[in-house]
This record gives C-alpha cells, structure tokens and sequence, in this order.
C-alpha cells in the first residue's frame, strides 16, 4: 500500500510525455515536411516505448515563418500536415492505446497572417486594439526593447501608420492581453479544442503576455512575468480549465522558483518549463556558450527540486525542439554516446516531476553538423549569422566564423529529422527533407536500436517501465555530495502504509548515482545514507546487484538502486485512473 494521499495522486504525475516535433518526424507523402499521417503511423512505436502522452508542437495553420508558432487561423491544421480528420484519428489511436494529447497554445502572438491581425492592422470596430499599437514617428521605435530573435522588438505597419510590438520574429505580432476581448477570444479557443477531447496544453511563452504599462526602455523584466500575468493565468485557469482533468505546462524563461510557485500553486497550472538549467551554461547571449558546470547544474535542479516540493511539482527536460541535443551538451556524443544519454535519461527519469522524452532522445540523437549558412533554417540562427556578420564591431567576417556557435546552441540541432533506419534520408520521407538528416543516421537509428538489446531505446524502455514505483514518482528527493565535480548522486524517499493501511508503514528508499565524466570515479555513501536493503533497478553497465558502501564507477555510469518493490503490485492498481482519454 502506498503512503500517497488520494489528492496528491494525478495522472499527469505518474505519465511520461514524448514531445513531437511534427515537420521532422514522420512524412508520409513524400513532400519532404512530416505530417499527421506519418504521425499516425508511428504511434504503435510510441506505444511500444511505453510513454503515455504526447506532446504535438503547432500543427495549425501557418506560414510557417518560425515552424508553426505563428498561428493564422487556430482552428485548423495546417496544409502540409493534413486535415482535421487526420487530426481525429491521430486522437483517437492515442486514445485507444491510452496515450493523451497535448496540444500547443501559442497566444503570446499570432501571425501576421491571421484575421486578427489583418482586421487590427485595418482598424477595424473590436479587432484595432487586438495587439500592441503604439503611434510615432516612423524613425523610432516606442522603446529600446529588443526581440528575441535579434533587432527592435517593434516594427513600423505603413498600412496603420503606427508602430505593433512583437517579441519575436516580425511577422509573430503580440497579442495584447490588456483588452478583455482578446483574453475572451483565446478562452473561446481553448474551449474548442477541450471540446475536442484533447488532454492538456503546453503554452508557449506563457509568463511574456503582460507588458510593463506606458512600454518603459529596459529589458525582459518588462514583459517576462509582468505585472499582470498571474491575474491573466489564474482567469484562464479559471474560466477555462478548472473543472478539467488535464496537464497544463507554462513555457517560462526567466522564471524563478518563486515565479514557478505563484504559476503552479496558486494560478493552478500543473508545472512550468524552467529554463535556468538550460541557460547558464550562456554568457551575455545564447550564442556565448560555455562546457555547463557538473557543479553549477546540481545546484540549480536541486533548488527546483526543494522548491517546488510542497507546492509545485517540476517538469523535467534536458532538450527539446529550441535546444541542443542534450547527449551533446551535457554528455559525451562521440566515445561515450550510448552511455551518456542513458545516464542523461536516468536523470530526468529519477528526479521528482514528469519526464518530457524529445524525439529522437530516446536513440540518443546528436546534435549535427551544419556546414554552411544554406544548411541552416531556423529564423533565430539565420537572423543570428547575418546580424553578427554584417556588425562592425564583431570580427566575425563569414560563417566560418559563426559556425561553432551555431553547431553549439543552435535549435536547428533539434530539428533534423527523425532517424528510423539506415535507408536513404533515414526513412523520415521518400522525397527531400526541408533540412538535412544527420549524417550519424546509419549508426544511430530506430531499426537499429530496436534490435540491439543494448540500445537507449531500450535502456528508455526500462527507465519509463520505473514509473510504475510511486517511489520514482512521488519520493522525496535529496542531494549527495553538491559539490562533487563529476558524481551527480541523490536519494529519493516515500514514507508508505502498512498493509491494513493501519499499522506502523515503511520507508521506501532510492539511491541514484551518475558519473558525468570521462573517467572512472569513486562513490561512498554518506554516513547518514541507508544502503541495507536497496537493490539494483537499473544500470547502464554491469553493476552489482547490491550497492555496498563503496563502490567504483566508469565513465558515464548510471546506477539506480531502490528498495525491492514487495508491494504485489497494489501500487499500479492505486494509479489515477485514464479519464479524459475515455470521454
Ligand atoms: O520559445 C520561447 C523562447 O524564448 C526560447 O526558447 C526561444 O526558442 C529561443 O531559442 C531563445 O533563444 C517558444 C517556442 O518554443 C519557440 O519554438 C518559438 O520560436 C517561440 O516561443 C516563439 O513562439
């Protein structure tokens, strides 16, 4: 019997998320672009890796300027994806195979092609004061806000004769939450695809939809967690969500531990994408990237973890479609590929929060080379290369000497498609793909991983299998040696009943070492840590099925130990039960 009280238990605490990058994952009709269909038809692989939700990033109408997060029209799916009935059965092979959907909620901004805009742009009765509308001189800018994808964060619409402010590309206008008819529109929207039995939402740059009023000179700090984006997110929770089963995830950069408590506990979403773990291995900007600090890393996933450990719960990633691959940032992607991203996954599978899985992560997929700036397509790392190449003051000349910067940290790294077998383009498409494969796919691909036993793919397997223990789920989590240069290491602990749920219970317990290093290291309990009784769950290598009080590991050895599962089984039969999959 398990010490977790009925309301702690949600289904979105115990799930793994598999997160979709559409346009590279699968194409089924040889354009070169993924779609539902080639979605569709990999769901049994989904399946067979034993994840139970995904996360489908934007599939909706779009000119595609920054790969579907400038929405023209939210209630229908883009050409190249398919239709709204391929949409429905994707839904429903889910549903059958009890998976959830997420869906993506891109309100910060739209396209500029959307109605919205176009009728705001026109002036047009309720739709002028839809965005951020500032008149002036056509010479200068409303302030000195910077977008973050390079130059002014404002551009000039000769059409309205005045000024809108994007935070992103140009063509990804700012919505403006202050006007209670936009937040009503998106609320209505939301409700839409409630209706359509979708199971969560992932919502982009949620904490950047309030502005600093009269548009002050500085920086973020005058539209990331501004001044009314908890009013904002506590009334779509409330007008829109409350009642729901669902998971909801804020996309937060810049935000702290506190930030994160106001948004889950008392705005009510489930967690939030934190970014600190992912940012500060940066120098001034993103492109400055340092080797990140074993040291630094624990500390900052430490502080999350305590934080949010009464009030919060964490979602826990180390990559995603805006990130480098994480084998080749945090691991080692050439002698120690294999093992270090299964260490890098027993990571994220064993501290406490729901694990997001990215595509290809679960193969160990690399981060790629990109030769020239023609094999580049994101509009961050093109704006990034021509900015810094045409500036005077830096001395980069050509994209020769971008390129490293680029390679490192650049999110194109994330989008090279999905690597299924050794044939030609990889088996993503049949025709040409919109950005290279990776040239590593013979190696490292799907069929491949599937027949060796000692694959991540299967090391995946065996991990997201853990989540069965409320202990991996719900335990208590607690740091080992933080300042330690390569061992990562902590405990997990959960206090369960005895089994009348009356008498004295037990503690169950989970040690977890990971040796983030090219060399072999040494491991010693500390002497308040409890060894007795825990036994081997999952190892990247061979490793006693006993822990000892001492004990060596090689480069980029994982080990979890957890106190024997003698349960019989009552743990999986307390789980929250599928609901919203069922409507
Ligand atoms: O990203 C928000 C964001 O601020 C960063 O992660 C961004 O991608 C960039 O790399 C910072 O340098 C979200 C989406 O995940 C991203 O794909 C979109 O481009 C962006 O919002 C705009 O919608």
């Amino acid at each position: 019997m398990s010490g977790v009280s009925e309301a702690e238990r949600v289904w979105w605490k115990e799930a793994v998320v598999y997160q979709v990058y559409p346009k590279s994952f699968r194409d089924s009709d040889g354009d070169g672009v993924g779609d539902l269909r080639g979605l569709v038809d990999r769901v049994d692989y989904l399946d067979d890796l034993g994840v139970d939700a995904v996360w489908l990033n934007p599939v909706y109408d779009s000119p595609q300027v920054d790969n579907g997060y400038d929405i023209s029209d939210y209630r229908s799916i883009a050409d190249g994806y398919g239709d709204m009935a391929d949409w429905e059965r994707l839904r429903d092979e889910l549903h059958d195979r009890d998976m959830r959907l997420i869906m993506d909620l891109v309100v910060n901004h739209t396209s500029d092609q959307h109605e919205w805009f176009q009728r705001s742009r026109r002036e047009e009765g309720e739709y002028a004061d839809y965005y951020h509308w500032v008149e002036g001189s056509p010479e200068e800018p409303p302030n000195d806000w910077q977008s973050v994808f390079g130059g002014p964060a404002w551009s000039y619409d000769e059409e309205r004769g005045a000024w809108y402010l994007h935070l992103f590309d140009e063509a990804q206008p700012d919505l403006n939450w202050t006007n209670p008819d936009v937040r009503e529109a998106v609320y209505d929207m939301m409700r839409w695809w409630l209706d359509r039995g979708i199971d969560g939402f992932r919502m982009d740059v949620i904490n950047m939809i309030s502005k600093a009023e009269g548009y002050p000179d500085g920086g973020g700090e005058h539209f990331m967690n501004g001044p009314r984006v908890h009013e904002y997110v506590g009334e779509m929770v409330d007008e829109v969500l409350a009642d729901e089963e669902i998971l909801t995830v804020g996309e937060t950069p810049g935000a702290s531990v506190a930030d994160a408590r106001r948004y889950v506990g008392e705005d009510g979403l489930s967690m939030v994408f934190q970014f600190e773990h992912v940012t500060f291995d940066h120098d001034e900007h993103k492109w400055d990237a340092r080797d990140p600090d074993l040291v630094e890393f624990k500390q900052i996933l430490a502080k999350w973890q305590t934080g949010l450990a009464e009030d919060g719960w964490n979602s826990l990633y180390l990559n995603n479609h805006d990130q480098p691959r994480m084998v080749s940032r945090f691991g080692n992607d050439d002698e120690y590929r294999r093992k270090s991203a299964e260490l890098l996954g027993t990571l994220t599978h064993t501290l406490c929060g729901t694990p997001f899985v990215y595509q290809g992560e679960e193969l160990g997929m690399t981060n790629a080379p990109f030769e020239t700036r023609e094999d580049l397509r994101d509009v961050e790392a093109l704006n990034y290369v021509d900015a810094t190449i045409e500036d005077p003051d830096t001395a980069a000349e050509s994209y020769a000497d971008v390129r490293d910067a680029v390679e490192a940290i650049g999110r194109d790294n994330a989008r090279t498609p999905m690597q299924w077998s050794g044939d030609e383009h990889a088996g993503f498409t049949d025709g040409e793909p919109w950005i290279d494969v990776n040239p590593n796919y013979t190696e490292v691909n799907v069929e491949r991983a599937r027949e060796d036993p000692d694959s991540v793919f299967h090391y995946y397997r065996d991990l997201i299998a853990l989540r069965d223990r409320d202990l991996v789920v719900y335990g208590d989590f607690e740091l080992l040696y933080p300042d330690h240069p390569s061992l990562f290491a902590y405990t997990r602990t959960l206090e369960v009943d005895g089994d009348d749920g009356e008498s004295e219970g037990a503690t169950e317990r989970a040690l977890v070492v990971l040796n983030f290093d090219d060399e072999p290291t040494t491991f010693e309990a500390p002497a308040d840590v409890t060894v007795d009784g825990l036994e081997l769950a999952l190892a990247n290598d061979d490793a006693p099925a006993v822990p000892g009080r001492s004990f060596e590991l090689g480069p980029w050895e994982a080990r979890v130990y957890l106190t024997p599962d003698d349960s019989d089984g009552s743990d999986a039969t307390d789980r929250a039960e599928p609901t919203s999959a069922d409507r």
